[in-house]
């Protein structure tokens, strides 16, 4: 992130101002393991899931890197299919999506990709960042982070989309820490954008 401090800019108008908590949304079919990284963020360790029918939201405090103490709400939603159509009214005005797959999946990740996209595409979410978590990295035969990449079609959502594909294992925590840290990145990216886009229609 460059800043640009020497031509008349304060230090205040360098940093992006983030509101805090800031609202994150996790998504993802059933079973990819959000449940299971929600908890292991929230608690580091490993808690038995089931099944989510409505949501789970947790306060989760950045623990490494720039986001050192940063205040995340966490909502993590059912992600069966007649569950689905819900998403919507969660990802209203959220900060950053997390987009949980389960790696080994292969069958799935065409729906995967058909959901991340129509969440993706609606108007309100439009620009919001995304995590893509490729999760369950320990089990055999699992698909690298450009693989997931690659097949979820991130590519197509073009240049103005903000994304990192982390590899992970919510069972055990790995990556987790990572994605959370990458994130916060791209939320402070897309504010510094927003407000430099501000600035300039206020030129015009
Ligand atoms: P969901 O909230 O996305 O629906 P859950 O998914 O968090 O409920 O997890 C679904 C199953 O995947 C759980 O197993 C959970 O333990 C498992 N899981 C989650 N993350 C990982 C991972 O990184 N590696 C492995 N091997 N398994 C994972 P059960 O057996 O309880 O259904
Ligand atoms: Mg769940």
């Amino acid at each position: 992130m460059g800043g640009n401090l020497g031509k008349g800019g304060s230090l205040l108008d360098a940093l992006p101002t983030l509101s805090s908590p800031l609202h994150i949304v996790m998504l993802g079919l059933d079973s990819a393991g959000k449940t299971t990284a929600l908890y292991r963020l929230k608690f580091d360790q490993y808690l038995n899931t089931v099944p989510t029918i409505g949501f789970n939201c947790e306060k989760i405090k950045g623990t490494s890197g720039k986001c050192k103490g940063t205040s995340f709400l966490v909502w993590d939603v059912g992600g069966q299919e007649k569950l689905r159509p819900l998403w919507r009214s969660y990802t209203r005005c959220t900060d950053g999506l997390v987009f949980v797959v389960d790696s080994t999946d292969g069958d799935r990740m065409e729906e995967a990709k058909m959901e991340l996209l129509r969440t993706v595409r609606s108007p309100e979410n439009s620009a919001v960042p995304i995590l893509v978590l490729a999760n369950k990295q320990d089990l055999p035969g699992a698909k690298d982070a450009a693989y997931v990449e690659k097949v979820l079609g991130l590519k197509e959502l073009g240049p103005q989309q903000l994304y990192f594909v982390q590899p992970a294992c919510a069972i055990i925590g790995e990556g987790l820490a990572e994605g959370l840290e990458a994130l916060y990145d791209l939320i402070c990216r897309r504010k510094k954008i927003a407000k430099h886009n501000h600035k300039n229609n206020k030129k015009r």
